[in-house]
């Protein structure tokens, strides 16, 4: 069976509970993270250790995509967030860099497609998005000019029309979002809430708390 997982943020104690109960209900899981693996929370190292081992398939967060970009040019590289989730990598930050690169920005099922972010409104194919709208879109101003103008314009999904079902995260402030064929995952284990997790083939969502308050939104 198939387990999408939501943003995961370096909460590794979640997530390896996480695959633990994964584990539970299939013992040859393919298992997806909907992208935003590191960064904020307390072990990025231990998340990305436990996406190799147990064989997680990623694709690219807005997090995953800074991260490259400031890999590759560290003037970019601001004091105090980016200097923590640089040291987080500790000597290993082109390695894991590279194998981060290999991520795709979505991925594509007969039933479904998954996303970080969200959609184009205006396009009908994945491949014809931009990077930037896939992985932080959350609401439509009908341009594209503004991707985050949350008190003005409606969220991404409301303005898309799409064949598939569509996973992603991204929205911690949102929630889960169940709405038309939309499934939003992030529930905001990093600041303390919840990870959750979807298995299409038993129509399972279920969660594991966070243990703490890892940092404010
Ligand atoms: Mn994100």
């Amino acid at each position: 069976m198939r387990f999408f997982i939501g943003d995961v943020h370096g909460c590794a104690d979640e997530y390896q509970q996480m695959l633990k109960e994964i584990f539970k209900r299939d013992h040859n899981p393919a298992i997806f993270s909907v992208g935003d693996l590191i960064n904020k929370g307390p072990d990025t190292l231990g998340v990305l250790h436990l996406t190799l081992e147990n064989k997680v398939k990623a694709i690219l967060g807005n997090h995953e995509v800074w991260y490259l970009k400031i890999v590759k040019d560290p003037s970019l590289i601001r004091k105090g967030k980016d200097e923590r989730l640089m040291s987080a990598f500790k000597g290993v930050e082109q390695l894991w860099a590279k194998r981060i690169s290999e991520w795709p920005l979505f991925r594509e099922f007969p039933d479904l497609d998954l996303v970080h972010a969200g959609l184009d409104p205006r396009k009908q194919k994945l491949a014809e998005m931009d990077q930037s709208i896939l992985t932080t879109i959350r609401t439509w101003d009908g341009l594209g000019l503004n991707l985050n103008r949350q008190s003005q314009d409606p969220a991404w999904f409301k303005e898309t029309k799409w064949p598939k079902k569509v996973v992603f995260g991204h929205w911690a402030q949102m929630g889960l979002v169940r709405y038309k064929n939309y499934l939003g995952l992030d529930t905001g284990c990093v600041y303390g809430r919840k990870l959750s997790c979807w298995c299409p083939e038993s129509g399972e969502l279920f969660q594991v708390k966070a243990k703490r308050i890892y940092c404010s939104p």
